[in-house]
């Protein structure tokens, strides 16, 4: 059996029975700008803590699956240029060759599963991306929700991405998608997308019963939580849609392809927004660790 290492902290929790929320790492490596990054990473950390959890950052280092990091390993990643974003198909290889790197949300799910966290917080999955019927650009996220059981908790999906088939796909999958406090499927930066939330529950005892449920009845699969962005901190969504559909323009002009797609897009919406997506990421990303939380404490007491 590949190992998993755990820090103390993660390690401790665990084994009393505490709750655990698993947050990933390539928001870290690849989502966000250093050195801004590192501070952010520990505002999330904070978040979980600040519920009453136990945060477990789960990255690959020097081929060792972490779950959990040390604030030192947390430094150490954060400042690491040459960390590799990993994905499901990348998790074997990166263990054999020694490689460091961020796991995305399918791979922090595969490995909060194995590790036994149910309940994981992140910024926004991946999904179909826009023109996928012609590129066949699909998140393995999507894959990962419909057979792997952690609930996922997001601020919905970026307008990067083709919302409606998003969707689409992941009723096909059979994974729920919650709308916390919401008729509607929010965007990321934006509590709205236009589209109507599949389901919605109010409260995370609410959100923690349903999963329970579900596993009950010994369903596989994962479950979408979707949190709009507390409206402060929301941007507006006219310009942000044009400033999107720039960056997919420029995208498309540069060629660029693959598991780069995601990292250049949100690089390109950061320096058009002059930092005010950054600030606004920050933001919906600890509503999330916080939320997540609610629910992992929620989780332990039932
Ligand atoms: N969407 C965001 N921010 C992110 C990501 C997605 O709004 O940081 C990251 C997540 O780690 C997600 C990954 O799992 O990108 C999806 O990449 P791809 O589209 O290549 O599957
Ligand atoms: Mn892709």
């Amino acid at each position: 059996m590949t190992e998993l290492h755990f820090s103390l902290e993660v390690a401790a929790a665990l084994d009393e029975g505490r709750p655990v929320v698993a947050l990933e790492s390539t928001i870290l490596t690849h989502g966000l700008p250093k050195p801004d990054n590192l501070a952010i990473g520990r505002e999330i950390e904070a978040e979980v803590r600040a519920a009453g959890a136990v945060p477990a950052t789960i990255a690959v280092l020097g081929g060792e699956i972490q779950i959990g990091l040390s604030d030192q390993d947390l430094t150490a990643l954060c400042a690491f240029e040459a960390a590799i974003k990993l994905s499901r198909r990348d998790l074997g290889i990166a263990v054999a060759k020694g490689w460091t790197g961020g796991t995305t949300v399918a791979a922090t799910m595969i490995l909060a599963e194995r590790a036994g966290i149910e309940v994981f917080a992140t910024g926004g999955i991946g999904g179909v991306h826009r023109g996928a019927e012609l590129d066949f650009d699909i998140s393995a996220d999507l894959e990962e929700l419909a057979r792997t059981p952690v609930m996922v908790v997001s601020a919905g999906a970026k307008s990067i991405l083709d919302l409606p088939k998003t969707l689409e796909v992941l009723e096909t999958k059979g994974v729920p998608v919650i709308g916390y406090g919401t008729d509607e499927f929010p965007a990321f930066f934006c509590r709205e997308s236009g589209l109507k939330a599949p389901l919605r529950l109010d409260s995370a005892a609410e959100i923690a019963a349903a999963w329970r449920a579900g596993r009950g009845l010994g369903l596989e699969n994962g479950m979408l939580v979707a949190n709009p962005v507390p409206e402060e901190h929301a941007l507006p969504r006219s310009e942000t849609d044009r400033i999107i559909e720039d960056a997919l323009y420029e995208a498309k002009r540069t060629g660029t392809s693959g598991k780069q797609v995601t990292p250049y897009l949100l690089s390109e919406i950061r320096n058009a927004t002059g930092g005010a997506s950054l600030r606004t990421n920050i933001k919906l990303a600890r509503a999330n660790a916080r939320l997540a939380a609610e629910i992992a404490v929620v989780l332990r007491q039932q």
